[in-house]
């Protein structure tokens, strides 16, 4: 019999808050190497399984297993290694400096260094990522000057940008990363656009839109999708589901459908589900939705399944709304650890020279600091000119601008 009582709002919980023992017993984890690698050109509709399972391909041994493992080699995976923990060792100094009044604002990205890190490589150059806050490790791994970086964080003389984008909203068409939108979800829109652009003047690159489980909820998101389905552009649909937005669990935004990949099944866009603390499987299926997108069969989704370890950014105080420990229960490990363990059973990489990198890499994120300090800081030394707001946005300046820029004596 139906329920014919007062009609109930149902809001999502989280299994545990501050206090509780974390649990992630209801994240089920295939075994690395069990779920199946299709052909690019599978009907979609084959593959619906993909949606509520999680490619994996580094084993508990640190072994490579299945049909996503041989992608790289080792010199390769040894590169990886090195953007990753240069990502970690870049926030860490950079959220120091927050902490010192260097900058008004930063946002890490530990336990999540795979995802932007591994992407890249699957990429060509050409290609246009449309980043989140989160993605950094897309202009590591495609070595932009970590110098440059930091001179945006400090909004000083020498910020490509000139101190008119929120720190850490870096842009770079060269290493195409396109300026990042503090506006969630535009991102999805504006790949799309880019790609169909593409393809349009029969061009050869391809785009990669990123968005965070919580902004999935935009209706940016689903109209991203409308378009990407029916013109079939050149585009990977990337969903980082770091298990929380800000101080909200990703139960919230999922909705009905199970998974974020999940959400892809209804465009008929083939969707995946990927360990986002895999270095290995996060390329293999990235680099296999990137030739998709070549190959014109149009967008791919992609779910990371990974944890967002720190807090959401300088700003945040986890401790708030989620247990401290919940990051030491999240069954898929650290990214850094498993591409380590990786390497040493390979017998190419050892504890002790990850010690010895560890140590060279902060050296080398030190003195970039320096140089970049240098420049300024946020407040100390050298600032981009009043003048620079006043630039770059028309090729010829109304005369309202000029009026005020005459105002402000610059
Ligand atoms: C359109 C829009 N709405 C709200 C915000 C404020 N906001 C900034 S980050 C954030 C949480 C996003 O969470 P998620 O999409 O999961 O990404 P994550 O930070 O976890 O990487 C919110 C609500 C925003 N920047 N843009
Ligand atoms: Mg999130």
């Amino acid at each position: 019999m139906a329920d014919a009582g007062m009609l109930r709002f149902h809001v999502p919980e989280p299994e545990v808050r501050p206090g509780g023992t974390p649990d992630f017993s209801n994240v089920s984890i295939p075994k690395a190497g069990s779920v199946p690698r299709p052909k690019i050109d599978v009907d979609p509709r084959d593959i619906r399984d993909l949606a509520f399972s999680i490619i994996r391909v580094l084993n508990r041994a640190g072994e490579a297993v299945g049909p996503w493992a041989g992608l790289l080699s080792d010199d390769e995976l040894l590169e990886g290694l090195r953007h990753m923990m240069t990502l970690r060792s870049f926030d860490a100094r950079m959220q120091m400096a927050q902490r010192q009044g260097k900058t008004s604002f930063y946002m890490q990205h530990l336990g999540e260094e795979a995802v932007s890190c591994a992407f890249r490589k699957a990429l060509s150059r050409g290609d246009m990522n449309f980043p989140t806050y989160r993605q950094a490790g897309l202009l590591i791994a495609d070595g932009y000057p970590m110098v440059t970086m930091m001179n945006q964080i400090y909004s000083n003389e020498a910020d490509p940008l000139k101190g008119r984008q929120l720190p850490i909203m870096y842009s770079s068409k060269e290493h195409g990363f396109f300026s990042i939108s503090g506006n969630l979800a535009t991102q999805y829109i504006q790949a799309v656009g880019w790609a169909m652009a593409s393809a349009i003047s029969n061009d050869q690159k391809i785009a990669a839109a990123w968005i965070g489980d919580g902004s999935t909820a935009e209706s940016d998101f689903h109209s991203a999708l409308v378009f990407a389905s029916t013109y079939k552009a050149p585009v990977v649909l990337n969903v980082v589901n770091n298990q929380w937005a800000i101080s909200t669990f990703q139960g919230i935004a999922r909705g009905g459908s199970g998974t974020f990949a999940a959400r892809g099944l209804g465009f008929g866009i083939p969707s995946l589900r990927v360990d986002g603390n895999d270095y290995l499987a996060v390329h293999a299926v990235a680099k296999w939705a990137a030739e998709r997108a070549r190959s014109n069969l149009g967008p791919t989704l992609v779910e990371y399944v990974t944890y967002r370890v720190g807090a959401h950014s300088s700003s945040d105080d986890p401790s708030a709304y989620r247990p401290k420990a919940e990051s030491d229960a999240w069954p898929l490990g650290d990214p850094i650890v498993r591409l380590k363990n990786h390497l040493i059973q390979r017998g190419v990489w050892s504890d002790e020279r990850h010690a010895q990198a560890e140590a060279e890499i902060l050296d080398t994120v030190i003195s970039a600091q320096r140089e970049a300090e240098r420049h300024g800081t946020l407040h100390a030394g050298g600032k981009p000119s009043a003048r620079d707001m006043f630039e770059g946005v028309y090729a010829e300046m109304p005369p309202h601008l000029r009026r005020q820029r005459q105002q402000a004596g610059v």
